[in-house]
């Protein structure tokens, strides 16, 4: 049986509201496995590897000072599908728009911030996924 993995971020506005606990439950409930899971403040370097994709976007610097501006908590799942069922799970990015029952859509809001503060970060594919399980969890 493949297992897909997928690297989940509780952001710092979802980690400073506590809102960790709520994040994993919704993954264990929805049955996908920790594989591994870490409480971090990442560093600018770390971020602009794991962000490089959005360098030269108006919403990037902020981005970065908002993601090294406290804790994360940093983990990776693994199951079937994983890397669209935690997509599925997070909701769209922009929190006016996710719907109701999503992480997002349940518990976020938007605070009129330079960059959407959106509680969770999931890989977007697989190849994302592998990429940058291999940021956080390098021993992995
Ligand atoms: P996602 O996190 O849903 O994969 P993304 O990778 O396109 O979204 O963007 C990374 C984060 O940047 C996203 O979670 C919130 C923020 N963001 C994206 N687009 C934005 C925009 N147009 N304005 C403000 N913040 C944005
Ligand atoms: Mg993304």
């Amino acid at each position: 049986m493949s297992s897909e993995r997928s690297l989940v971020l509780v952001k710092p506005d979802g980690v400073a509201r506590r809102l960790t606990g709520e994040v994993l439950r919704r993954v264990e409930a929805k049955g996908y496995t920790l594989v591994a899971l870490a409480v971090l403040t990442p560093t600018r370097e770390q971020l602009g590897a794991h962000y490089a994709e959005h360098e030269g976007k108006p919403f990037y610097e902020p981005l970065v000072d908002f993601m090294s501006s406290g804790p994360v908590t940093a983990a990776v799942i693994e199951g079937e599908g994983c890397v669209r069922g935690f997509r599925a799970l997070a909701g769209a990015t922009n929190p006016t728009d996710a719907a109701p029952g999503t992480i997002r859509g349940d518990l976020g809001r938007d605070w009129g911030t330079a960059v959407q503060q959106n509680i969770v970060h999931g890989s977007d594919s697989p190849e994302s996924a592998a990429r940058e399980v291999a940021i956080w969890f390098p021993q992995l």
